[in-house]
Formats: C-alpha cells, structure tokens, sequence
C-alpha cells in the first residue's frame, strides 16, 4: 500500500506543517486537546471502511460481527465512566447530537432557555442564526452584569415567567462550576426537561474535579475530544426512559451510518479516562488555570468573573481598549501562543471585533507542563497583552515558546 506521502504530497506536507505548528506552538484554545497515540491509531484505522446503519445487533448490513462488538464496548464503558443509564456513542458531533436531543424531546415551536452565546453559551443552545432558534423559540438567560455569574434567581424568574419546554445548562465560556442540581430543580419546577452540554468540562468531570450533572439531569450531551481527550465526536447520555427517543433521533431521524473508527476512538479515549492518571489530569488541568489566572492578574489583567475555577480563562481587555480581542490573539500568535478572541458578557463591541480573549490549559497539561510553566507562560501572555502592538516583544517571546515546547515532546505523556 502506498503511503499518504507517495499518494499525495501536498497533503502530507501541510499535515506534517501541522504537526510541527502543534509541536513548537502553546497551544491554549480551552476547547482543543492533543490525543493519545492510541485514540490516534483508532481514529485512523480501518474501520472508518464500515457501514453499520443502526445498533449493535439491529443493523440493515451483515459483516458486522467486529464493528458491533466495538460499538458495544464503546457504550458499556461511556455508561460506565459517567454513571449514565443509557448511552448513544453514534453522534458525529456536538451540534448533530444537540440537534438530536431537540428532536428527541421537544416540538417544533417549542421553548428553549440556554445561556446568551455573547455570554458564553453555544450556538445550538437557541442562537438567532442556528436552526436552534429557527424551529424552536429561544428565551435565553445572561449572567449577572456585575459579576460575570450564573445568578440563579434571576434564571428561576425566566424560567417561572416563559415555561421552557427544554433548560439548557452547559457553556463554552463560562470560567466556574455549574450548579447542575439546581438547574434540574428549577426544570422539575416548571414542568421542563433538562439539558447538561458538558462539551467543555466532561473531562473534569470523570476525573472527579467538578460535580457531575448526572444521574439526575435527563438528558446530557458532551463532545470527545475537549477535557475528555478522545477523537472528535459526540455521544448522548440519558435517562433509560429517554433511551428509545434519543435512539431514534439519532438514526434514523438525523444521522446515517455511524463514524465507526470514531466509535473506537472514542471507546479507547472512555479507557484512557477511566484509569489514575486520568484524575491526576483533570486536577492538573484545574491548578494549572488557577495559577495562570493568578499570574494574569498579579500582571494586571482582568479577568471575567475575577478567576477561574475550570479548564479556560477569560481575559476582560476593556481596561486596555474596546473590541482588541482580534488583534490580541493575533499579537499572541505572532509570539506562538495560540488562543481564540471571545466576547466578554455585555461586551460593548460586536462579535467579529469582540473585547476578550479565551484561553485555556488542557493542552498545556496533557503535554506535562505545570505550575512553574503556568507562571512563565502567564508573564508572556501578560506583556504580551499589556504591549500589544510591540511585534519586537513578540519575535522575542516566540523564541522563548519554541524553547519550552522542545522540553515537552507532543507524546511525552
Ligand atoms: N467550538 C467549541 C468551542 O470552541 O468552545 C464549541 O463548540
């Protein structure tokens, strides 16, 4: 067989570029992580040759003795690792598998409450440009103006005035825990379902560093490949009495054939997570953040909600000027240190120049990098931030981040 290099230089060239960007770049977008080899090898493995339309033993093709035993492994040990009575591991995405659970539970013109995507919320939680607000009616909620929080009384006032069929808890910017608990409470209150989208945090979660929105939450949605370190994909967990809904809206009713190297991927990555280590990551991954955030404030940097108590930061860069959040990431890159321009809550600017910048540490941790690391890196990201224009600062930084990575091999782990 000829390899991806004799078939199609141009392609391996640019995946080779990657690799080396990924190699000598701090990579700290908080939604990114690196994988195992072994997710890796899963991911790209022969099974992606596969049909396999339905559920192990209920399937429309034959040949499917190996892929049914993988896809079963895989739900065993997602129902395992989080406690769920129910597990579908067929989702493609985040966003099909959100899709999903609309279509499982709700009407079309039925009420969605999730958190404001410019306060920190997804897209598919009832954004005015996503299907999610077009066939469904959105009532968002926002956090607290003063303090950047979740204020629960103020989201059990929306949710006694609108009636949402669906609560949505869950966030791709939100730095603190979430009170699951209480969502459900206030969901039971006024006769909704509830939603978990712990995308973002599920990798804390099994490693016992955040509270788990399950087994009480109906329905809970997480991608794989953030905190949780699997493949890119999606899997659903619910109650057993949702199993037969969330089934059918999965496939038949959105998806076709399952991405069954994925599903491996995925099962490898439930492993991964299930042992030790796993929780000396998560733990990791959380004192990391806190002494970068230290580090960012100690340099006088603002910082949404005053801290963090997960995986990501978000930087406030009004004090500095409106709306930089674009040529920031930009001037962090140019010195190697690679993060996403995010909105702030209330951000006086608009989404395509908005005034913060999200950060994270999941790569940083996966890669070995520690406390004394969270320090330097945080002086960096504060000169850089506080001096942003400086391009000389930032060729000098680059430097210095290549020489870091060279400590951190990308599978030293
Ligand atoms: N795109 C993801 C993130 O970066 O948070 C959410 O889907």
């Amino acid at each position: 067989m000829m390899s991806l290099k004799d078939v199609d230089s141009e392609i391996f060239s640019l995946t080779q570029k990657e690799l080396e960007r990924q190699t000598f770049v701090l990579n700290m977008i908080p939604s990114e992580n690196y994988v195992s080899k072994a997710v890796l090898e899963a991911t790209g493995s022969i099974l992606t040759n596969k049909y396999a339309e339905g559920y192990p033993k209920k399937r429309y093709y034959q040949g499917m003795e190996n892929v049914d035993a993988i896809e079963a492994i895989a739900i065993e040990r997602a129902k395992k690792l989080f406690g769920a009575e129910h597990a579908n591991v067929q989702p493609y995405s985040g966003s099909p598998a959100n899709a999903a659970i609309f279509y499982a539970l709700l009407k079309p013109g039925d009420k969605i409450m999730g958190l404001r995507l410019d306060m920190g919320g997804h897209l598919t939680h009832g954004h005015t440009v996503n299907f999610s607000s077009r066939f469904y009616k959105s009532c968002p909620y926002v956090v607290d103006k003063e303090t950047g929080m979740l204020d629960m009384d103020e989201i059990r006032k929306l949710a006694l005035k609108e009636k949402p069929n669906l609560i949505i808890s869950g966030y791709t910017a939100y730095p603190r825990i979430i009170p699951f608990k209480e969502f459900h409470e206030i969901a039971l209150e006024v006769g909704a379902y509830s939603m978990a989208d712990i995308s973002h945090i599920a990798g804390l979660i099994v490693g016992g560093v955040h509270p788990s929105p399950l087994p009480f939450t109906d329905v809970v949605m997480t991608t794989t490949h953030k905190t949780l370190r699997g493949p890119r994909g999606a899997i659903i967990l619910c109650k057993e009495k949702f199993a037969n809904a969330i089934d059918r809206a999965v496939f038949p009713g959105l998806q076709g054939g399952p991405h069954q190297h994925v599903i491996a991927a995925k099962a490898v990555a439930f492993k991964e997570a299930m042992k030790p280590e796993f929780k000396d990551y998560a733990k990791q991954i959380v004192k990391n953040a806190k002494v970068l955030a230290e580090t960012l404030m100690d340099n006088g940097i603002k910082l949404v909600t005053g801290g963090t108590d997960n995986h990501l930061i978000l930087i406030d860069l009004t004090p500095i000027a409106i709306g930089i959040g674009r040529q920031v990431a930009v001037a962090l890159e140019n010195a190697g240190i690679c993060t996403n321009m995010n909105t702030i809550p209330y951000d006086p600017s608009t989404p395509f120049k908005p005034s913060g910048l999200r950060i994270g540490t999941p790569i940083l941790t996966t890669r070995g990098m520690k406390e004394e690391e969270m320090k330097i890196i945080g002086e960096w990201i504060s000169q850089i931030i506080n001096d942003y224009k400086n391009e000389k600062l930032q060729k000098k930084i680059k430097q210095e981040v290549k020489e870091l990575c060279e400590k951190f091999p990308l599978f030293g782990w």
